[in-house]
């Protein structure tokens, strides 16, 4: 089985609120359809959530009434940018079945606290796609936060053990440097944890990129660790998602796990 991350920035414009990048997801839909392999797929919020979040301050907890108003916004938001997922999968002949978080899962001040699989495992057994996505939701000691896709992939690799996880992003893999700002920027083919490791410690290089590359590198690292192998992918050039989930060598940062 694959564990699959469309990140937000792939599937939505992140610019603008409410976004769909329906072309996109058409087409990643139509590679996966082709790829006819067992997966578990998690999405980004994009710009059905993030922009909503930061308006309201969800992240940090619940303090006042009004923040109320934003969890149900941005819950209805994710809902709604899952249904738009689950449409695109079902068009390509893919059947799907959306898990929101919120309904599965608590954290407690940011890690999870409970999560229960057993629904996660039944769909699987039937042969229904489980998609989940980054929510707002129940935090114990917060009252409520956010549970973003790399979270729920860290969780679900943890649990199920996956052949591999493939993030799917707007980026070709890793760089060591941002290759936006540094034209000296070298491409990533291959790394592992000790390399990645020493990459951020000396060269500073991914607080640079966004924080959002910093955030994934320690998910990676952690999902490393317990032996599997992650590969780092550009959702926006055709067919690199397809040649990635049939195993064929195409443009990806490949971070291999490593249990020592
Ligand atoms: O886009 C964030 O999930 P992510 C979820 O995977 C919300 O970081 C609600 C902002």
């Amino acid at each position: 089985m694959i564990l699959l991350k469309f990140g937000g920035s792939v599937i939505t414009d992140k610019t603008t609120e409410c976004c769909f990048k329906q072309p996109t997801v058409d087409q990643l839909a139509k590679e996966l359809f082709q790829a006819q392999k067992s997966f578990i797929l998690v999405h980004g919020a994009g710009s059905f959530g993030h922009i909503q979040a930061k308006k309201y301050h969800l992240n940090n907890g619940y303090s006042t009434k009004s923040q109320l108003k934003g969890f149900s916004l941005t819950h209805m938001m994710v809902q709604k940018l899952n249904s738009m997922v689950l449409n695109t999968l079902y068009d390509h002949g893919i059947p799907a079945v959306g898990l929101p978080p919120h309904a599965m899962m608590i954290l407690d001040n940011h890690q999870p606290l409970q999560f229960n699989t057993t629904i996660i495992d039944n769909y699987l057994d039937l042969g229904l796609t489980p998609v989940t996505y980054g929510d707002v939701i129940l935090d114990k000691s917060q009252g409520f936060s956010i549970c973003s896709g790399d979270l729920l992939i860290e969780i679900l690799a943890k649990q199920y053990h996956p052949d591999k996880v493939i993030f799917v992003m707007d980026e070709d893999g890793l760089f060591t440097a941002n290759p936006k700002l540094n034209p000296d920027a070298k491409f990533i083919t291959e790394t592992t944890i000790k390399e990645l490791s020493s990459l951020q410690t000396t060269a500073n290089t991914y607080a640079d990129v966004t924080k959002g590359m910093q955030g994934k590198v320690e998910t990676i690292k952690r999902i490393a660790a317990h032996g599997i192998d992650t590969y780092l992918v550009n959702g926006n050039i055709h067919n690199r998602l397809f040649h990635t989930l049939i195993d064929k060598e195409t443009k990806y940062t490949h971070i291999f796990g490593d249990t020592i």
